[in-house]
């Protein structure tokens, strides 16, 4: 009698602990910019999260794990940043963090991540160099300005012949002054002779003088790494000037966005993109379709930030359906060949992503793939 009471107990308890790992959440914390400068990326990183989580639970992918996305907006600041990515480590106790949306927010946030060992996952820091390089536990989904810009300048040099060129850049800013480093060096590996380069800071909004300044070296091509808020501005204000020379923009003016508020002014633009939105792979025309089930327009940042989970969810079940920070760090480690939108995604041992890439071009008031 005694004996079978407490096998009876035994078997409760094995009981209560299968039922609680039945019901085991793991948390993602995405922190994007749903207000300030970067507002335009964050809604539909925002959008492209939670559809992946809502996919993945629904999938049995993790038998017995739920995900839950705790989204918070990182304010397009250091400061919130930092803060949003302490509230998603001691309070929470989320097991991995996606975002935050700027490579200038993710070099003072990422640091906090990394001291208290939880995974994070950029799905859109460009930079090419300072956002990896913080740690062990920092993983990027996004393709650098260094793995997109040369490919998308050979293309378009290819179309338009150009001998020389001028640039532009925001100089305050990780993620366009780091593109502007990979313009610069991509430029000169091609022998596209620099005639002109001018700066400014993310507060302007008047871009004349210094549009002014490049015209007057009459370049064939112009290259800009800004932000979407400013990256229309200038192409507007150039415009205004009479000034026709074809541009090639940075990550910055892959959102629609910056289409929205450039008007005609932005027909013609170039850019390099990491999402080729016309691949007709089944998994990114699902997507899509998905996404506009759903009243949303999918861009890159919504296709990257769906990617982000698509990852996270891959490591807990590469690291034997198990959910911990240092479980989803071991399943990055594994991680290869992974079917996303983006295309197969795999890391590379600096930890950055690695897909293939493509050119776009603004017609008719849309990204079209430049063939
Ligand atoms: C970065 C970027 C931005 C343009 C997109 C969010 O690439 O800050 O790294």
């Amino acid at each position: 009698m005694r004996v079978s009471v407490r096998w009876l107990a035994f078997a409760a308890a094995i009981t209560l602990t299968a039922t609680a790992s039945a019901a085991e959440t793991v948390k993602i914390g995405a922190a994007f910019s749903l207000t300030g400068n970067a507002a335009v990326y964050g809604g539909q990183q925002k959008a492209g999260v939670l559809l992946a989580v809502d996919e993945i639970n629904k999938s049995g992918k993790l038998p017995g794990i739920t995900l839950e996305a705790i989204v918070e907006d990182d304010g397009t600041s250091k400061e919130q940043g930092i803060n949003v990515f302490q509230r998603f480590i001691n309070r929470d106790k989320v097991s991995a963090i996606i975002g935050p949306t700027l490579s200038t927010t993710a070099t003072a946030a990422d640091p906090i991540a990394q001291m208290a060992k939880t995974p994070v996952v950029a799905v859109s820091n460009t930079a090419p160099k300072g956002i990896t390089d913080i740690g062990d536990y920092v993983w990027r989904v996004s393709l650098t300005e260094a793995q997109v810009i040369p490919s998308a300048l050979k293309a378009a040099r290819a179309k338009l012949g150009f001998k020389n060129a001028a640039i532009l850049y925001g100089n305050d800013d990780v993620f366009t002054k780091g593109g502007f480093d990979v313009m610069k060096a991509a430029l000169e590996a091609d022998g596209v002779q620099i005639l002109e380069i001018q700066t400014f800071a993310t507060k302007d909004r008047d871009f004349n003088a210094q549009l002014t300044a490049l015209k007057a070296k009459n370049p064939d091509f112009l290259m800009v790494s800004a932000l979407a808020e400013q990256a229309a501005g200038i192409v507007t204000q150039a415009r205004q000037l009479g000034w026709n020379v074809p541009v090639m923009g940075g990550n910055g003016f892959n959102s629609p966005a910056f289409i929205k508020n450039a008007g005609a002014a932005a027909e013609g633009v170039l850019v390099g993109t990491a999402w080729n939105k016309a691949s007709a792979d089944p998994l990114n025309q699902a997507f899509i379709a998905a996404q506009k089930a759903r009243g949303n327009d999918p861009d890159q940042f919504c296709a990257q930030a769906y990617t982000g989970v698509l990852v996270v969810a891959e490591a807990i079940k590469l690291a034997g359906n198990k959910g911990g920070r240092d479980d989803i760090k071991a399943g990055f480690e594994k991680l290869k060949d992974l079917p996303t939108p983006l295309g197969k995604f795999s890391f590379l041992p600096s930890r950055d992503g690695s897909h293939a890439a493509a050119v776009q071009v603004v017609k008719g008031g849309k990204f079209e793939i430049l063939q």
